[in-house]
């Protein structure tokens, strides 16, 4: 059975989320969000980089969020969850797919180092500011993909919604997204209104 390596709030939520959505059995193996759990011998050897997400699938071992959600579509999804290289919207899939992880996250993750996650004295004020102003420029360019219904793809929920989905995530735990945008807001509510992100967050 999928074996998912998951800290609660961590990226490793997307995985957790993408099996639900598809319907694939897992086994959740909590791992405590600290140095002592991530760095730990016994996990490095699962995930050398010491951080969560990570998979076990048969024989396969994968660490990357995005890999894994598109390696577990590919596999095991099927559409309309997935596109595929003959669709007309694959290329924008895949795009949000990674602008999901590498466009969206990576001024969250700065946001929230210097406000919550380092101690007091080495937070940096400005580091945490630009972040912000970073983020919500990011959020002006998902708005202008979206509209009053539907996924970024259109009418079909995909793994593209699951990877930007937990950007919106971790904003809205960060208390960004009471400012934004009305498109985006309002996919960010539908988003939480799918009962398969809810049991990947109660999980
Ligand atoms: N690009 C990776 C990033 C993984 C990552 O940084 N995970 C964080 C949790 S959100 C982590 O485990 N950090 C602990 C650390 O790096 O020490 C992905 O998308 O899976």
């Amino acid at each position: 059975m999928l074996k998912i390596y998951h800290a609660k709030q961590a990226r490793s939520l997307r995985v957790v989320w993408l099996a639900e959505e598809i319907g694939m059995p897992h086994e959740i193996v909590h791992m405590p969000f600290n140095p002592a759990a991530l760095k730990a011998e016994e996990f490095l050897r699962v995930n050398p980089f010491g951080a969560v997400p990570a998979i076990e699938d048969g024989g396969v071992r994968m660490t990357e969020s995005g890999a894994i959600c598109q390696y577990l579509t590919e596999r095991y999804g099927h559409a309309p969850f997935k596109k595929t290289l003959g669709d007309p919207e694959y290329p924008a899939y895949l795009q949000w797919i990674h602008a999901g992880e590498a466009t969206l996250t990576p001024p969250l993750g700065a946001i929230a180092q210097h406000t919550l996650v380092r101690p007091v004295e080495r937070r940096i004020g400005q580091v945490a500011a630009e972040a912000q102003d970073t983020f919500r420029e990011r959020m002006k360019v998902l708005e202008l993909h979206l509209s009053e219904t539907g996924y970024l793809l259109g009418e079909d929920f995909t793994a593209a919604d699951v990877m930007v989905g937990y950007a919106l995530h971790l904003a809205a735990l960060l208390g960004l997204m009471r400012e934004a945008p009305h498109d985006v807001g309002n996919y960010w509510a539908r988003l939480q209104q799918r009962p398969a992100y809810q049991r990947a967050v109660a999980a």
